[in-house]
């Protein structure tokens, strides 16, 4: 199998029992208990730990990982009047999900051949199981502090997937850690999610802020930067990582105008825009809201004054009022005359008492000192 596996476009597999996952539960009971759950992962957790509530008479999971690239190449310019934001890497390329469903129905072929008796089930992110405890179990990589799965080929550039199957094939074994006293990523977290080795505050990573829907705070806000989905932070600064660059999976490589897309023409798209331009990679599963949302948050980061007549559009006809509020609190930093009176205008007369609260807030804040520019939070 592990001979195979290139062939069939995966760069690592493992085997690990169908055995239940105890220590991982216990992990999972103190993770609730302590509130640092996102929402997105399955809340049943007999469901998450034991396959064998999954599937029938399990005998062994198979893990596998597939790599995607780390860098842009030739990427455009972000410049006043034309500020780009930037998606994370792995939503890249085509959706991971469905790159990775294709290489677990080729691996099923292919053990099925020699198995005639082959009964699987395959699942990438959106299972019950958490593809990393399988993974680590199955020696694709060690946890790392960054609660990454990584090794020293891949770093922790690699999506992970598995199948539950009825075969009794051998187990592999976990992989030794390699972080040793390193705390790089904790450090390097911008907003103090990383709350201990191997443990994610998920409610203030700013990956999950990317992807919720809601008003977010100031604080925030202004940490997001440009980031217009997920957070790359702890993968970019952590030392197995460097160098590592994986460009040999065709449907991960990116393209570059929707990796690092112009940030006013997102104001403005339609659904079938959206859908048409990022309905193949992984981040639209939130819709477009919230890319939406984080554009303007962007344009506020830059404090762009060129964009000022497209985000007081938002703050004056857009029907959605997280947009509306979020625009007020761009044009606070954005300024200008053009800024000041949508700001007035919104404060007076929005219909809705929280956008007219945060017009208000920026409207004061445009009577303080104008901050040094040059905050340009990007990666
Ligand atoms: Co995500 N995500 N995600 N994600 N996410 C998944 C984990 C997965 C596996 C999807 C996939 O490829 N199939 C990949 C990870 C691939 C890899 O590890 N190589 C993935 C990715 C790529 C990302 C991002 C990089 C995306 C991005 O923005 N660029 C970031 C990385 C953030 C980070 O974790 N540093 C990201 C962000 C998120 C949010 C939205 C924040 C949430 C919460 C993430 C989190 O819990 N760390 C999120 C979720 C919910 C998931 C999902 C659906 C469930 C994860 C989960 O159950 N979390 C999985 C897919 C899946 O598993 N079904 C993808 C709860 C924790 C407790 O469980 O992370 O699986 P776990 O647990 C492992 C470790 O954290 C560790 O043990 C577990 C086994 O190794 N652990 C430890 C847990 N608690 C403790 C405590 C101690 C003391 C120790 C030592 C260890």
């Amino acid at each position: 199998m592990l001979a195979a596996a290139k062939s069939l476009g995966i760069d690592r597999i493992g085997v690990t029992s169908a055995e239940p996952f105890p220590e991982l539960r216990e992990r999972l009971v103190l993770h609730r208990a302590l509130g640092y759950e996102s929402g997105f992962e399955e809340p049943d957790l007999d469901k998450r730990t034991q396959p064998s509530l999954l599937f029938e008479a399990p005998r062994s999971i198979v893990a596998i990982a597939v790599a995607y690239p780390s860098k842009l190449k030739n990427p455009p310019v972000s410049e006043p009047g034309a500020r780009r934001g930037i998606l994370s890497r792995s939503a890249w390329g085509e959706d991971y999900h469905r790159v990775l469903a294709r290489r677990l129905e080729r691996l099923a072929e292919w053990l099925a051949e020699r198995a005639p008796e082959l009964r699987w089930l395959s699942m990438v992110d959106t299972g019950a199981l958490s593809d990393r405890a399988v993974a680590e179990r199955a020696g694709i990589g060690w946890s790392g502090k960054n609660c990454m799965i990584m090794n020293d080929e891949l770093g922790s550039w690699m999506y992970l997937g598995e199948m539950i199957t009825n075969l009794p094939l051998p187990p592999d074994a976990p992989l030794l850690d390699q972080c040793g006293d390193c705390t790089i990523c904790i450090d390097a977290c911008p907003t103090g999610a990383l709350v201990g080795p191997g443990q994610l505050n998920a409610q203030k990573c700013i990956s999950y802020l990317t992807q919720s829907k809601g008003l977010l705070d100031e604080d925030a806000m202004v940490k997001m930067g440009n980031r217009l989905y997920g957070c790359d932070t702890c993968q970019i600064v952590c030392p197995i990582n460097r160098g590592i660059d994986s460009r040999h999976q065709a449907e991960t490589l990116p393209d570059p105008e929707v990796a690092k897309p112009l940030l006013r023409p997102l104001l403005q798209m339609g659904n079938r825009e959206f859908k048409e331009t990022y309905g193949a990679s992984s981040a639209s599963w939130r819709g477009r809201k919230p890319i939406q949302r984080n554009a303007l948050i962007g344009l506020g980061n830059f404090r762009d004054e060129a964009s000022a007549g497209d985000v007081a559009r938002v703050l004056r006809e857009d029907p959605r009022f997280e947009l509306r509020a979020t625009a007020a609190w761009a044009l606070g930093r954005i300024r200008g005359d053009v800024a000041s009176a949508a700001l007035a205008e919104a404060a007076e007369a929005d219909a809705d008492e929280r956008v007219r609260a945060a017009a208000s807030r920026a409207l004061a804040a445009l009577s303080e000192p104008a901050p040094k520019r040059g905050r340009r939070a990007g990666e």
